[in-house]
């Protein structure tokens, strides 16, 4: 009987062990630790099979600053309206060539996942369908010391419109950190374009800039 008793308590020790949220591996093996690190004495798997594809969701930046360009004022009305979607919102009037900067997203990513995508969404309107405006995003991984490629919505109205640009397997042209998201290094900034002849009354309002960071295992 002692034998059969050994035998119970060994079946449910091992019954405990497979139980709770052990995640699959991307080979389809079984991991017993959620946050297991890679080490030579560990061979069954390593940290980047822990990680599950997804996304942060849209972020509010909580700072802004003006860029150069233009009046060199950026959206100088009420720039803070542009952190959450609804509610107030910023304004750039009379202001083509105008750029503005938002940061501190707060973007958590788990260490053992990569950033696969980023976007920016805009909601965004002018004060008239006059020449040909639009407003361009770049990003900044280090402090607005260097920029990535542009993407430009052209999409003109008067009344607000939603524009989503990058997109969840879309890292504009670079290969990021996660420490290239913090809210030390990470930027965006909008540029307010405008080509014709009263683009010197042309303004720019802006109810929204978030960001959604898609990642995935490395
Ligand atoms: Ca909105
Ligand atoms: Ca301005
Ligand atoms: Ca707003």
């Amino acid at each position: 009987m002692l034998g059969r008793a050994k035998l119970l308590l060994a079946s449910t020790l091992i019954a405990g062990a497979f139980a709770g949220s052990a995640p699959a591996r991307s080979d389809g093996g079984l991991a017993l630790l959620t946050d297991e690190a890679d080490s030579s004495g560990n061979t069954f798997t390593s940290a980047a099979s822990f990680c599950t594809s997804g996304s942060t969701g849209f972020l509010d930046p909580s700072a802004n600053a003006a860029d150069t360009g233009g009046n060199g004022n950026g959206f100088e009305a009420n720039p803070a309206g542009a952190y959450v979607d609804g509610s107030d919102y910023a304004s750039n009037v009379n202001g083509p060539d105008d750029r503005h900067r938002f940061s501190d997203y707060d973007v958590a990513v788990a260490s053992y996942c990569a950033v696969k995508g980023i976007e920016v969404r805009l909601d965004w309107w002018l004060d008239s369908m006059s020449d040909a405006t639009s407003i361009s995003v770049e990003l900044s991984w280090d402090g607005g010391t260097t920029w990535t490629s542009v993407y430009t919505d052209s999409t003109k109205s008067t009344t607000e419109h939603t524009v989503v640009l990058g997109g969840a397997t879309d890292t504009w042209g670079r290969s990021w950190t996660l420490s290239e998201l913090s809210n030390a290094n990470f930027r965006v900034r909008l540029t307010c374009n405008c080509s014709g002849g009263g683009c010197s009354s042309r303004s720019y309002y802006l109810d929204w800039v978030p960001v959604d960071v898609y990642y995935g295992p490395p």
